[in-house]
């Protein structure tokens, strides 16, 4: 598939997108459990109308792959599931790994994210668009790390707004203003575009991890999070120049994720693969369209879904987040799993204690550029 440059990055999504959209944002949180249409309902996914299951061969190292992110090493607790992977039948190309990173590696990419690459001054977040975002020094022996915007230090970091915006401080930042960091590509949300500037390197061990697993480059991420409340709206992701997928992980609490296409007039376009249960018929004035081909998906900590082929263009969002639903195993983050002895250096996130339980972080990675093959030249 070839990059779509006909598509325009600031297009909003066709009205019956956003009316199915709008039915799942209002839906009672009982119609997302146990629900035939929603895929990932169950406690573990299994081939049925909606998904079928296929095989990966390049998940078959995925034990390196992991023990490489850990630094040599996974918790004693974690086995290395065989990873199973789904491709919806509705949306060819839109595939799901439930459960595919253990509890550890889930634990140290919070650590990664949101201690190191949250406090590293190169990445933007939502927060500075509107406010002077306070540094400490470099840590000492650390490379260019600086502190955790959760050390106790940073509470007193003063934070100046740019325009007429409220006071803010870090520990407001971090309860709820923070929506959004960028990694690698910086991508500027008003312009729809990446500067022409070169990015920021993308976290080494964070590429390499999405690298061994998933069939693209890490060159740019969005670091959504999201308290229960928040939202998504319904867009697309055009902006890269290339049709490489697109990976998003989860972690956190769970979330209900839509994705939907909708098909030309109606023999322009074959939905002749389409699971049927997740084709709707258009609802309202739809400019004489065909068809919407849908997909629901609920999405719990530890999952990853692929965008590809013909979904790796498709209209998403996420219409809920759903409160109380943070494994245990990651609630008290960013404090350690036991309350920590007084002067032990995991003390220090004490005080965020139980931040995570209501938290959804999403790591969605993209690739900017187009594979260049490199022409080696005959002597
Ligand atoms: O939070 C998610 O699961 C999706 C995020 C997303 O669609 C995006 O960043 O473009």
């Amino acid at each position: 598939m070839s990059v779509r440059v006909d598509l325009d990055a600031h297009e909003t999504a066709p009205d019956a997108i956003k009316a199915w959209y709008k039915r799942w944002q209002r839906k009672q949180s009982s119609a997302f459990n146990a629900s035939p249409s929603v895929i990932g309902c169950a406690s573990s996914l299994e081939e049925d109308h909606l998904v079928r299951e296929v095989i990966d061969p390049r998940l078959s190292d995925i034990g390196k792959v992991f023990g490489d992110f850990m630094g040599g090493h996974l918790g004693a607790g974690d086995h290395v599931p065989t990873p199973r992977v789904f491709e919806v039948k509705s949306l060819p190309g839109l595939f799901v790994y439930p459960n595919i990173l253990p509890e550890s590696l889930q634990l140290r990419l919070l650590d990664k994210l949101l201690h190191r690459d949250l406090s590293d001054p190169q990445h933007q977040t939502n927060v500075h668009l509107h406010y002077d975002v306070p540094y400490g020094a470099p840590l000492p022996h650390s490379e260019g790390q600086y502190l955790s915007f959760f050390d106790p230090v940073a509470k007193t970091f003063p934070m100046k707004p740019k325009t007429s915006h409220t006071a803010l401080n870090i520990p407001k930042m971090l309860d709820k203003k923070l929506r959004w960091m960028t990694l690698g590509g910086q991508y500027d949300w008003t312009a729809k575009a990446y500067p022409a500037s070169p990015p920021p390197p993308f976290p080494e061990d964070v590429k390499n991890l999405i690298e061994g697993l998933f069939p693209m480059k890490a060159e740019a991420a969005i670091v959504n999070l999201y308290s229960p409340g928040d939202k998504l709206s319904v867009h697309r992701d055009v902006s890269e120049a290339c049709a490489q997928p697109l990976v998003s992980i989860s972690l956190g609490c769970e979330a209900i994720f839509l994705v939907a296409l909708e098909d030309g007039p109606a023999d322009s376009t074959s939905t002749a693969d389409a699971g049927s249960a997740a084709t709707t018929p258009i609802e309202g004035d739809n400019g004489g369209h065909g068809k919407l081909r849908t997909a629901v998906l609920r999405l719990r900590s530890g999952d990853a879904v692929l965008m590809s082929g013909e979904a790796r263009y498709a209209w998403h969002g996420v219409p809920r987040v759903i409160a109380d639903t943070c494994p245990d195993f990651m609630r008290s983050w960013p404090a350690a799993a036991a309350r920590a002895s007084v002067g032990t250096v995991e003390e220090r996130y004490e005080g965020y204690r139980g931040w995570m339980a209501v938290k959804r972080v999403n790591l969605n990675v993209r690739q900017m550029f187009a594979d260049i093959a490199v022409e080696v030249e005959g002597r």
